[in-house]
């Protein structure tokens, strides 16, 4: 019977340190098991009962019971204790959670190219002056055509193909001129704009030509305006565009009916210094159509032609672009392919 009292004194003692041990729920569990468990080692006590005497089992009986009913009671005040604990140590993490520092990995959308180059332009002009004009896409043919100096049967409507509309004068416009009238009806001299936009031509689509594609224009009209600061203007433009210094420039007469006289500017290659693919081994690069506005033109706008002149420019702006990230196809810019315009 003293061992069997000495195994139960040993047997508490391991329990109570074992219990003071356990810092978690799981170690705490592990303990339950290994005391209070079916097979544990107070459960394997009681069977040694039976082999004591009556007067030895009327001791260690209720020593036993009291044992494993102050096990379970410990085990139960150790759980809640560690309950409670587990629940501050979380309210804890909580607290410092900051929901805004999660940044899973994830795709960011980015300007078009149109947009950023577009940006670009505008902030170019607004830096010399100018101001931003808009007009419409669906346009009068008085816009589009007859106030650029293109009557009705002027060859030049062909030059380029055209969206008529159903409705009666109406086009889809085929350059952003249509914004030089509307312009000048709006404005008095001395004045400088540019205009951005979309512009729409009937013709069959292949790597440089689309049905749709974007143009930006510019118009300064004053006292003294002359074809040097159209030629000035331009190369500024394009060393601050093609962030390169001493670009050169040369003109070539160039027919447009609202213009006289009218040019072709070409830009030394931004490239290359001896001929490259990009300039065809020109070290030129032809880029926009301008030249001084034409007397009628200003007429139309509603300005003196005897006191005023003025210059107009026109770019393929999608051109300008292809130019700059060496873009070979013009779908591209237009299709909305993910992996294309990631790139930029
Ligand atoms: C014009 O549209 C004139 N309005 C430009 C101008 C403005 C001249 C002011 C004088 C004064 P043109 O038809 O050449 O000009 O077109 C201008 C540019 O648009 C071309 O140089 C070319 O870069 C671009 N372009 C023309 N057709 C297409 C097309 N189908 N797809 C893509 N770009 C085109």
């Amino acid at each position: 019977m003293k061992q069997l009292t000495l195994k139960i004194e040993r047997i508490d003692q391991a329990y109570q340190q074992a219990i003071k041990d356990s810092t978690t729920l799981e170690n705490l569990e592990l303990v339950r098991i290994q005391f209070l468990g079916r097979k544990g080692e107070i459960a394997q006590l009681m069977p040694l009962l039976k082999d004591l005497s009556t007067d030895e089992k009327r001791i260690i009986g209720p020593a036993l019971n009291q044992l494993k009913q102050s096990a379970e009671d410990t085990y139960l005040l150790k759980k809640e204790a560690l309950i409670a604990q587990a629940f501050e140590q979380q309210e804890a993490r909580n607290k410092d959670f900051d929901i805004t520092s999660y940044s899973p990995l994830k795709s960011t959308g980015s300007l078009h190219l149109y947009t950023q180059a577009t940006e670009k332009i505008e902030n170019i002009f607004l830096s010399m002056g100018y101001s931003i004009a808009d007009g419409p896409e669906v346009e009068t043919e008085f816009y589009n055509f007859e106030s650029l100096n293109i009557g009705k049967n002027h060859p030049a409507r062909d030059m380029q193909d055209t969206f008529f509309l159903n409705i009666p004068n109406m086009v889809l416009r085929t350059q952003t001129s249509n914004v030089q009238v509307r312009t000048m009806q709006k404005r008095k001299p001395p004045f400088a704009v540019i205009c951005t936009g979309k512009v729409y031509r009937n013709e069959a689509t292949d790597a440089s030509h689309d049905y749709m594609f974007r143009q930006f224009e510019g118009l300064v009209v004053g006292e003294t305006i002359s074809l040097s600061n159209l030629l000035a203007t331009m190369r500024l433009f394009f060393e601050k565009f093609f962030e390169k210094k001493n670009l050169k420039i040369r003109a070539r007469p160039g027919y447009f009916p609202f213009v006289e006289p009218g040019l072709e500017i070409d830009m030394s290659c931004p490239f290359c210094s001896n001929g490259c693919s990009t300039c065809k081994q020109s070290c030129w690069i032809e880029l926009v159509g301008g030249g001084l506005v034409h007397p009628n033109v200003l007429k139309h706008g509603g300005i003196d032609p005897t006191r005023y002149s003025g210059f107009a420019f026109g770019f393929g702006l999608t051109r300008l672009i292809m130019l700059k990230y060496s873009i070979n196809d013009i779908r591209l810019l237009h299709n909305g392919q993910k992996e294309f315009l990631e790139q930029f």
